[in-house]
């Protein structure tokens, strides 16, 4: 009877302990991939501002959204898909790492010029911007 009765707080105890660290990692994983409050400081600007930011989704497997942006441009490249992707110029001008679903990645385009990238994960996902002076 002791035995049993010893066998149910442990069973207890550790299904206690299995919630709380499933209720830990949510948490974590749902504050890691919270997405940053949208500020755009350009908002009020006039229309003839020049734009200084520009959005790449990626959408299930496939990058869609803006292929062209002024040199000084910040592209955000937005996971709106379930699966982590990457980000990652063919000549090695910007690489994301990982971005996990929801996440974001932002590059700032400094130089001109025709910008072909893919994902590491899935090598058929790809696309290219075209940056102009
Ligand atoms: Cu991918």
């Amino acid at each position: 009877m002791k035995r049993t009765i010893q066998r149910i707080v442990a069973i207890v105890l550790m299904a206690a302990a299995a919630m709380w660290v499933a209720a830990l990692f949510g948490f974590a994983s749902g504050f890691l991939s919270g997405e940053p409050p949208a500020i755009n400081p350009y908002a009020t600007g006039s229309t003839t501002t020049t734009p200084t930011s520009s959005v790449i989704t990626i959408v299930g497997f496939a990058f869609g959204g803006d292929e062209a942006a002024a040199v000084g441009t910040e592209v955000t490249v937005s996971n709106q898909s379930s699966s982590s992707h990457t980000w990652t110029a063919r000549d090695g001008s910007f690489a994301s790492g990982s971005i996990a679903a929801g996440g974001t990645f932002a590059f700032v385009f400094d130089a001109a010029g025709t910008y072909e990238f893919f994902c590491e994960f899935h090598p058929g996902m790809s696309g290219s911007i075209t940056v102009t002076d």
